[in-house]
């Protein structure tokens, strides 16, 4: 079956991808060998996070009217983890991006994590394979950069985009470091609002060397994403950053960082909480209990 699936995905066919994506998340038999099976791919990530309503859905369907011209396919992967059911992600970004659905070129998948509060769905790494075996020219990922899950994108993409909106004119300096790290691009958008100067112009001093030596070259762009607004020069500064993102020390980088989620996540997958406490209690009733041999022994 999954190697009909994978076929099928390779020929560019969009029904057999979001079945072989259902596979992959529901852990349906076979699964495993699907993904195992999956072709080396050159295909890039673009990451596009930050706070929820920053304007990254808008962002996005601009970005794709950009790049569709040009004839390419293009994948967007949205996840919001503030949506646990996944409607309102759902719903918002289908109006937003609502051009798009039914271009035969673009392909547009909503994912919600479950369970988990905020950080990346589950199956994230798993899913941007498969879209990378459908031979995509372009990957888009937006994810809701809330707690830890803004780093995580950083360990998914390629070349990381961080929107921002122009707050009061000191809100730069709250920022969370974590945003500043990961950033290869800053988008400043709804750069309409009135203090988006003062934002722009404070975002790029403490972007200055001075600040940090690793910083100083990291572009700072505004947007009026809802206007389409300064999407050229998001758009060409990205295509310039995938061009360099080829096959340097940070490949090796991204892929050790996805297989240690992935190690971690195998790991994992056999110990229930549940059992565990079982197994204790009865090795504690038997006396002279010590966390660390109970583990050393499992
Ligand atoms: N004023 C203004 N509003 C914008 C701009 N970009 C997006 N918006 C609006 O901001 C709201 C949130 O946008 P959305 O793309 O869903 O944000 P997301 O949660 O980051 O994906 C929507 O109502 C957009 O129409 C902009 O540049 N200026
Ligand atoms: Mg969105």
């Amino acid at each position: 079956m999954w190697q009909e699936l994978l076929k099928q995905i390779q020929q560019g066919d969009t029904k057999a991808l979001a079945r072989s994506i259902s596979l992959v998340e529901n852990e349906k038999p076979g699964y495993e060998t699907l993904l195992q099976s999956l072709p080396a791919s050159t295909t890039k990530i673009i990451g596009i996070t930050g706070p929820p309503g920053a304007g990254k859905s808008t962002l996005v369907d601009a970005l794709i009217g950009l790049l569709i011209n040009t004839g390419k396919k293009i994948a967007v992967l949205c996840v919001d983890p503030s949506s646990p059911f996944n409607h309102g992600a759902v719903l918002g970004d289908r109006i937003r991006m609502s051009d798009w659905y039914t271009h035969p070129n673009v392909y547009i998948r909503s994912l919600a994590t479950r369970g988990s509060m905020g950080g990346l769905h589950p199956k994230i790494i798993e899913i941007t394979d498969l879209l990378k075996a459908f031979q995509f020219d372009h990957i888009i990922i937006e994810t809701v950069g809330v707690g830890q899950s803004e780093v995580e994108i950083a360990g998914l993409a390629d070349v990381t985009v961080v929107v921002v909106v122009p707050e009061a004119g000191d809100e730069v300096q709250t920022m969370k470091a974590g945003l500043m790290e990961i950033a290869d691009v800053f988008v400043v958008n709804k750069a309409d609002r009135p203090d988006a100067d003062i934002f722009v112009r404070n975002l790029r001093s403490m972007l200055a060397p001075s600040f940090s030596k690793t910083y100083n070259e990291v572009p700072v762009i505004k947007t009026v994403a809802s206007q389409k607004e300064g999407i050229s020069e998001l758009s060409a500064i990205i295509l310039d950053l995938l061009q360099k993102a080829q096959l340097n020390d940070k490949t090796f980088w991204l892929l050790a960082e996805k297989a240690y989620y992935l190690i971690e996540q195998k790991r994992m997958k056999d110990v229930s909480k549940a059992e565990l406490k079982k197994e204790i209690e009865v090795c504690f009733k038997k006396g002279s209990f010590n966390l660390y041999k109970f583990i050393a022994d499992k």
